[in-house]
């Protein structure tokens, strides 16, 4: 694989409902979509899945625009590897800026699939054609519009139901649903929102017989959320700090955690999720997989690293309406009434990008040359 051109697209969409979490809100995301080009003018698309703000991790879309054009792109341009496994490894002298390398990354795999006439989904090695679908709900005004949104998702037919909490906004809010939802598979995800000082706090949400609290400690920590889970019955769940196959080694090491919500810009693309995937099987450790408010591209690789084994879970990869009024991809992503999203067969990520609607929503673009 040798690559030629890196083309960057920054677009502008406004999510349907706003986003809330403990860092923030979110009503309009401004994504970067970069397109891979190869030696033989095959292409292939990424996402890159940074924030607007440094909020989640340090990656937002200042930083992942200039990295990827000043430093990743000549690190790959005209250099020719193997396969797309091996991206990868050209980037890896450039420390941290994951999400910019996994935009890079998972368009070489898109690629790839592309030129093999496979679906992405086979070609990274997935086993689970039909993956299983949860939702992420954020923080709401009130309880009754958390209730009402919840009351919707159920509907759907979605299999789990994530939310986001704060020391502002958990445990009369945990009561309340589980007094009106007692059975439902629930959790809930705290984006690094307490500390070992609010122990009593996160004790008391055993009562709420969560599947799994996600992140509530230190978004850099592995060393206390091992304390606090030695100390809760609610099994923990390690988003933020796991960037890598080496984190994750360490955590499962620590007993950290026992389950691991995997994103693939997170830990920089498809090969690292697969290492993670394969360590976490090899212990017994449950991967979903993470959503990062992806528009269609971003979701369509989730939806294939998804039907890898170890992904046993519901993820946050959910219908592509409950963001976007219009998605950048056809058909977009859709959650049958099962809870289930089906990957496509078809070459590649497997969704027709709509050039046009992209075009419409673009902010910058800039292509990079070897
Ligand atoms: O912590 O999983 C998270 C969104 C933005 C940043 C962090 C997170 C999230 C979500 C949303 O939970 C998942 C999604 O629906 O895409
Ligand atoms: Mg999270």
């Amino acid at each position: 694989m040798l690559i030629r051109e890196i083309k960057l697209v920054e677009i502008k969409m406004p999510l349907v409902h706003f986003f809330e979490t403990s860092f923030g809100r979110t009503y309009e995301r401004s994504i970067i979509l970069v397109r891979v080009t190869d030696s033989d003018g095959g292409t292939g698309w990424g996402e890159v899945t940074c924030g607007e703000s440094p909020g989640y991790s340090e990656e937002w879309t200042g930083s992942g625009w200039a990295t990827i054009e000043k430093i990743l792109a000549p690190l790959v341009l005209g250099h020719e590897v193997d396969s797309a496994a091996d991206i990868a490894g050209l980037m890896k002298w450039a420390r941290g800026n994951r999400m910019a390398k996994s935009g890079i990354e998972t368009a070489c795999w898109d690629l790839e699939a592309k030129r093999l006439g496979v679906p992405l989904w086979q070609h990274l090695g997935g086993v689970n054609r039909t993956i299983e679908s949860g939702v992420s709900i954020g923080i709401q005004d009130t309880i009754p519009d958390l209730l009402d949104l919840i009351r919707i998702e159920l509907a759907a037919g979605y299999r789990r139901i994530k939310i986001k909490i704060s020391p502002r906004w958990d445990y009369d809010v945990l009561k309340e649903v589980r007094r009106e939802f007692p059975d439902i598979p629930l959790m809930a995800d705290a984006n690094s929102a307490y500390t070992l000082a609010d122990i009593e706090r996160l004790k008391s949400f055993d009562e709420f017989n969560l599947m799994m609290l996600e992140q509530p400690l230190a978004h850099d920590d592995i060393i206390d959320h091992a304390k606090l889970q030695a100390e809760i019955k609610t099994p923990i769940c390690l988003d933020e700090p796991i960037k890598s196959v080496e984190d994750a080694r360490k955590a499962i090491e620590l007993r950290s955690g026992r389950i691991i919500n995997l994103k693939n810009g997170r830990v920089g693309g498809h090969t690292e999720s697969k290492k993670i995937e394969a360590v976490c099987r090899e212990n017994n450790i449950p991967v979903w997989c993470g959503g990062m408010l992806e528009s269609g591209i971003g979701r369509a690789h989730n939806i294939a690293i998804s039907t890898l084994a170890g992904y046993t879970m519901p993820g946050d990869v959910s219908a592509s309406k409950r963001y976007w009024h219009e998605d950048i991809i056809t058909p977009e992503v859709e959650v049958s009434s099962d809870g289930t999203i089906t990957a496509p067969d078809s070459p590649g990520i497997g969704f027709e990008i709509k050039h046009d609607l992209i075009q419409k929503l673009t902010t910058r673009e800039t292509m990079i040359l070897s």
